[in-house]
């Protein structure tokens, strides 16, 4: 089925990570996160793919090219950030006359529920949560959703939107949508219409994950790097230890030393070593380098990110061509056990973690033994001085 995939939004409540790179390309276990989503969209049954894009377009064109898996990927630019409904409106123009799946572009879906919503319409993806009141919450006789209301106080029940849906293909006729409250031009007030006209079923996912905020960056790359085969496409040291399942791609290098505890995805051209620990969940894209008496767990090392000798990096976001002096520690546990906060565009919110380390944008730099409190942000070409301890964003 012909599948609409959103990605042309500008990741704000992700800086500084998108400062450089579109949300949808932000590295997640081995690939960019919307390449995920159209994976799981062609394994469910996407037979071509409009993607929408904007923000940064020409990453995500260079990287796609023509085609995944076999099945054609076409773009269409949405010029301003108007909203869902808006980048729709954009895409339909390539849509032909039959019904029509929309996926979010930063979102994960899993798998068996994608299928049966392709197969299923008109359909929305449902998830099943204990605090709705901060989602768009459907309203259901059944299995049939008779419409959808925004963050409710008092919610209809505990069903959000996935931001999944497979629409008639008359549906192009309804997405010219007034502006809502928060200013939008919104795929859910499309929704609502086509509920009123339509039988519409709740598709009930198992799992499902919307990455807009750093965290759910680790979260996203958690779930994923379950799924990792492991695969020895570049050099490895006979003195290095690798257990679980670890990629270390084409023309990625582990040195002697080094343990590596998967699931972990080692880039190309990365350079791992000596004497280095990588564990839990770790990406470390292209050409990043961790080298000795280094320990990282359960993070990502964007492309070119250096961490040269002596430091440890937990449950943390290092943006592109960082680099990390001598002895810096990130902290990534409160001694009150509480979950860390971070701050969102000016706000500070609850991560829902016990361990978060620190969000970097690119080109960080940070002197010999600096310490990085947990949920500290670093900005974009931000420096530490040595032996700095750095407690609050800069
Ligand atoms: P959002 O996460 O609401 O927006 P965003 O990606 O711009 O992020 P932020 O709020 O942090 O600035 O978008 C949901 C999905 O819809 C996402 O995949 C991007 C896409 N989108 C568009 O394609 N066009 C748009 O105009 C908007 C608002 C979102």
């Amino acid at each position: 089925m012909q599948t609409v995939v959103l990605a042309a939004g500008a990741g704000t409540r992700m800086r500084p990570l998108t400062d450089s790179i579109p949300k949808p390309m932000l590295p997640v276990a081995g690939q960019p996160l919307v390449a995920h989503t159209i994976e799981r969209a062609v394994a469910a049954g996407a037979s071509r793919i409009i993607l929408v894009i904007g923000y940064e377009s020409d990453q995500v064109r260079t990287y796609f090219g023509n085609s995944y898996d076999g099945v054609p990927i076409e773009y269409t630019v949405q010029p301003e950030q108007r909203g869902t409904a808006d980048a729709v409106r954009v895409a339909s123009q390539a849509l032909a006359d039959e019904p029509f799946v929309v996926l979010n572009g930063d979102a994960l879906y899993d798998i068996p529920a994608l299928q049966k919503l392709y197969q299923n319409g008109p359909a929305v993806g449902s998830y099943r949560v204990s605090n709705p009141s901060s989602y768009g919450v459907l309203q259901t006789d059944g299995n049939r959703v008779t419409g959808v209301v925004e963050k409710p106080i008092d919610p209809p029940s505990n069903l959000i939107n996935t931001g999944a849906y497979v629409f008639p293909a008359e549906t192009r006729d309804r997405l010219d949508v007034g502006v809502s409250e928060r200013g939008e031009l919104e795929l859910t007030d499309v929704l609502q219409a086509v509920c009123d006209a339509h039988t519409v079923t709740a598709v009930p996912f198992e799992r499902w994950l919307d990455v807009g905020r750093p965290w759910e960056l680790l979260s996203a790359n958690e779930w994923l790097s379950e799924s990792l085969v492991s695969e020895q496409a570049g050099t490895v040291h006979s003195d290095a230890t690798i257990s679980g399942s670890v990629v270390v791609a084409d023309g990625a290098t582990i040195k002697s030393g080094v343990t590596i505890e998967g699931p972990a995805y080692i880039g190309s051209g990365a350079t791992i070593g000596p004497n280095a620990y990588i564990r839990g969940s770790t990406y470390i894209c292209s050409n990043a380098k961790v080298g000795h008496a280094v320990e990282v767990k359960n993070s990502i090392l964007f492309e070119g990110a250096t961490v040269g000798h002596l430091s440890y990096i937990g449950d943390s976001l290092i943006g592109k061509q960082t680099n990390f002096g001598a002895g810096t520690t990130v902290g990534n546990l409160r001694h009150d056990g509480e979950p860390i906060k971070l701050t969102v565009k000016g706000k500070r919110v609850s991560t829902g973690r016990r361990k978060m380390g620190v969000v970097c944008g690119d080109e960080v730099k940070t002197g010999i033994n600096t310490s990085l409190n947990p949920g500290v942000i670093l900005s974009s070409e931000s420096f530490t001085t040595p032996g700095e301890v750095v407690t609050h964003d800069r």
